[in-house]
């Protein structure tokens, strides 16, 4: 400690010791960056020196200060903490990456580290050299080509693709007040939807972030965009690419009638599909053969601008096309013995007997309406793996990463609980629910419900299983005595659409994109909370000992089931549900693709039986 102090006197903080240590001033973070990762990633140290300054990307850190760093590590050469300090000593970040780069390697550092300090600066310079479009073209497209290398290398997340893309904004936002109004630096016209009847909205806006800062042009037209709409856009806008969007499997059947749409109306224009619930072999087998052009399957944003720029430029197309016509041809054919022969009759539906339980009594049977819930009862039961790692890309076990202080996850962190204090400060999230119990009583697969005076209100009839263990959601409800379910609707998604929107229009990416999504696991969570709440006024509440990460787990009595889901397939019951709840005093819509709007919504249905686990009927 003495030797640091001595031979660092500026040094800030230290914060771990390994064989040697050092603070230094910021001017060295990238290559503590690269001491820290590599500790981490590779040389297992039991400590890492750390500058908790905000971290550098470990791709961007140059091969120099890399060296540098690992032969500290490595206590390699004779003195590698003099060549370590003599290199950084006294030096401040920009000046580091200026000195040692090329005016273009620096405009294209900028949008790989997604980092704005210098860059006008650099830009006025470059343009004393070359015009704008040339430098949009030039330095700054090679710069995003990198972001697309580095993402599929694993190197880059989500998260900093979309820093990286508000980099690029900030630059050619700057540059654009030096071209010619005509001038612009489009790659292809991307016509950009949400299918009719869908209101999948975070999935579509990721894709038209990285394709306008790849330069393609996107006309976004929205959510819930009929097939005529899609047809007149294209009809005005003559776009090279319509790329169409949707959440679930209902959304893929749409595409497939707007595929079919569109030939007849003699659009035959690439056509790019995405979405959650849609597969490869679903689009070669059921869009490609309806749609007049070429039809290509993106499983993400970035996937789907590794396609486009294939199809855009000449030397890549042709083969593009041979490969795509190839892969749905072999997906299309039918394995013969995959078509197993239906069995010649219904198996009759055996109730499985799970042992009869005595029904627990709900409190009552009236209407609850949740207004305006404190976003801090419900940011507890987050599922942080599908915020940090589905939606903004972290990789690996978001629990232990945080738990083990990985920057990215701390900065990323950081980044989201900042947002979650806006949001709950500003009204940005509101937290809605509704929910009721209801008398209920099975028959077979079919489940009526009624009210408290014992009116038959509605019923489901649900798919057992073909095989297996036979299950069948009725089972969890009892058939000779009264016994009772419970429905809930819950939305966090009031006014996000139109901030997220506003967020994205004005450059601020990663937050539009982690508001979206932390709407939609909000609305989860609040779906997870609502159930605890249930089971507790149910009358078997959670052992007090039982985790929020066991809960999240479904490691609690009974189960929650939302229609759309493998048990319960038929999205359609939403509509019985409509009709029991009206959800509508929540604010919450339901679409004729029976999509709940606004997207970040939840509906459930919620039985007791302490045998009731998930099971695909499918
Ligand atoms: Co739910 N959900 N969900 N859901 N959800 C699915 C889709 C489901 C498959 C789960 C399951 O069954 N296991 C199932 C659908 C099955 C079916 O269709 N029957 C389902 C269901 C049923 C439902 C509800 C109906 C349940 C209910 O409450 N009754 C409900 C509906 C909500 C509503 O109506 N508003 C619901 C709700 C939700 C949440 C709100 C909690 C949440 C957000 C949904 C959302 O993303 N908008 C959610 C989530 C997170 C999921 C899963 C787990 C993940 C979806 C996801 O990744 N979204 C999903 C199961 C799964 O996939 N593992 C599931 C993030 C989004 C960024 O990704 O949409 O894939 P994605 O977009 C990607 C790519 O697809 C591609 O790039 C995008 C960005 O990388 N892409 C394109 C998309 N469009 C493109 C266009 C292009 C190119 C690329 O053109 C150039």
């Amino acid at each position: 400690m003495r030797l640091i102090k001595e031979r660092f006197p500026e040094c800030k903080t230290i914060l771990g010791i390994s064989n040697v240590s050092f603070g230094l001033p910021p001017a060295g973070r990238e290559v503590l960056n690269a001491v820290y990762l590599y500790h981490n990633t590779k040389a297992g140290l039991d400590y890492a020196i750390v500058n908790t300054e905000r971290l550098e990307r470990y791709a961007s850190i140059p091969d120099e200060e890399r060296r540098l760093a690992e032969n500290l590590i490595f206590w390699r050469g004779d003195d590698p903490v003099a060549a370590f300090a003599a290199h950084f000593r006294g030096r401040t970040k920009t000046v580091a990456v200026q000195r040692t780069l090329s005016l273009d390697e620096r405009l294209a550092r900028y949008i790989v580290e997604g980092s704005r300090d210098g860059l006008v600066g650099d830009l006025d310079e470059k343009l004393r050299e070359a015009a704008p479009l040339e430098i949009i073209n030039g330095p700054l497209m090679k710069g995003m080509d990198e972001v697309g290398r580095l993402f599929n290398d694993n190197q880059l997340i989500v998260a900093e693709v979309l820093q990286s893309a508000e980099a690029m904004k900030a630059a050619v936002g700057h540059l654009e007040q030096f071209m010619e109004k005509a001038e612009s630096a489009t790659r292809g016209v991307f016509l950009l939807a949400t299918v009719k009847g869908d209101v999948h909205d975070i999935g579509k806006n990721l894709v038209e972030i990285i394709l306008s800062n790849n330069g393609y042009r996107v006309i976004n037209l929205g959510i819930k965009v009929p097939p005529e709409t899609l047809i007149a856009a294209w009809q005005e806008h003559k776009p090279d690419a319509i790329g169409l969007s949707g959440l679930l499997v209902k959304s893929a059947q749409q595409m497939v009638i707007t595929a079919q749409d569109l030939k007849v109306a003699g659009v035959d224009v690439p056509l790019f599909v995405g979405g959650a619930a849609l597969t490869r072999k679903f689009t070669a087998t059921r869009i490609a053969p309806e749609h007049g052009g070429l039809t290509l399957y993106a499983k993400d944003a970035m996937d789907g601008l590794d396609l486009a720029n294939q199809l855009f430029s000449a030397p890549t197309r042709e083969r593009l096309i041979e490969r795509v016509r190839a892969e749905q041809a072999a997906l299309a054919v039918v394995p013969a013995a995959a078509e197993a022969p239906a069995p010649a009759e219904p198996l009759p539906p055996a109730r499985v007997s799970l042992g009869r339980v005595d029904p627990p009594r709900p409190p009552d049977f009236e209407t609850h309406v949740l207004r305006d819930v404190p976003l801090a009862h419900i940011y507890p039961y987050l599922n942080l793996q599908m915020l940090y790692g589905k939606h903004l890309g972290l990789r690996g076990l978001v629990t232990r990463l945080l738990a083990d202080g990985d920057p990215k996850a701390r900065e990323l962190q950081a980044g989201v609980e900042e947002l979650q204090r806006e949001a709950a400060t500003h009204g940005w999230l509101r937290a809605q629910g509704i929910y009721q119990w209801f008398r209920a009583r099975a028959a077979g697969d079919t489940v009526t419900l009624c009210s408290s005076s014992g009116e038959s209100l509605a019923s489901f009839t649900f798919p057992r299983q073909a095989a297996g263990e036979r299950l069948c959601l009725a089972d969890y409800v009892r058939d000779d005595v009264d016994d009772a379910v419970a429905l809930f609707a819950v939305t966090c998604g009031e006014g996000v659409r139109d901030r997220a929107e506003a967020l994205k229009a004005r450059g601020d990416y990663l937050k539009s994109h982690a508001l979206q999504a932390l709407a939609i696991e909000c609305a989860e969570a609040f779906a997870e909370m609502l159930h605890a709440r249930l089971r507790t006024l149910w009358g078997f509440p959670d052992p007090p000992e039982l985790s929020i990460g066991e809960k999240l787990k479904a490691h609690y009595r009974g189960l929650r089931v939302s229609f759309g889901y493998p048990a319960c397939p038929n999205l359609a019951d939403q509509v019985t549900l409509w009709r029991l709840l009206q959800p509508e005093q929540i604010g919450i819509q339901l679409t004729e693709g029976y999509m709940m709007d606004p997207e970040a919504s939840v509906s459930a249905l919620v039985f007791h039986h302490p045998s009731a686990k998930y099971f695909n009927a499918a």
